[in-house]
């Protein structure tokens, strides 16, 4: 176990990749027998988050919450692994802070719109092209891509595994 748990926040589209190698990363910290959790906004928004929206101001009240949460479990000694679209860089900014930059890992899952838009797991993207979904993040909202993030990862190119090598590598290299 690490002096200093991680939080390590996936950024990325809706279809990115984010959930999946959240879990995959979780696994193979669990079996390395390094305390975890996984803190997915599509799950935090049943529960913690259920009375906020998609506005800016309620994904940033979203984020918000979700660094708070991150912040106490790695005071707990737990390391987290975030998975937000958090679209904008000043929100992802405020996660920074509020965790505490020493702990904090910027990941950008960097799947391409079209990538994300072809696998469409939940239908979304084509409801959001139908209009029927409004201000979805990459068709009528906007995502800020970060500029220089800790990693980068196209899930429409690398495979899963390779994924979590990188991922796994990352949090070495800060010490875990
Ligand atoms: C983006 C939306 C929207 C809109 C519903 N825009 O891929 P999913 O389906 O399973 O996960 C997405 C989830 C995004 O929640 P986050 O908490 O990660 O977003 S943010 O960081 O921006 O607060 C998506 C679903 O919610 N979803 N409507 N309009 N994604």
């Amino acid at each position: 176990p690490s002096p200093l748990p991680q939080t390590i926040w996936l950024t990325g589209l809706s279809g990115a990749g984010k959930s999946t190698l959240s879990r995959r990363l979780d696994e193979a910290l669990r079996q390395r027998g390094v305390p975890c959790s996984v803190l997915d906004g599509d799950v935090l928004r049943t529960g913690l988050c259920r009375d906020l929206g998609f506005s800016e101001d309620d994904r940033r009240e979203n984020i918000r919450r979700v660094a708070e949460v991150a912040r106490l479990m790695n005071a707990a000694g737990v390391t987290v692994i975030g998975a937000l679209i958090s679209p904008l860089v000043r929100d992802r900014a405020m996660a920074r802070e509020i965790v505490g930059p020493a702990r904090f890992l910027e990941v950008h899952v960097a799947t391409p719109l079209a990538v994300c838009e072809a696998r469409d797991p939940k239908g979304l993207y084509r409801k959001a092209r139908a209009g029927e979904l409004r201000g979805f993040t990459g068709i009528d909202a906007r995502y800020e891509a970060p500029e220089a993030p800790d990693l980068r990862l196209d899930t429409g190119v690398l495979d899963e595994e390779t994924c979590l090598q990188q991922l796994l590598s990352l949090l070495d290299a800060r010490g875990r």
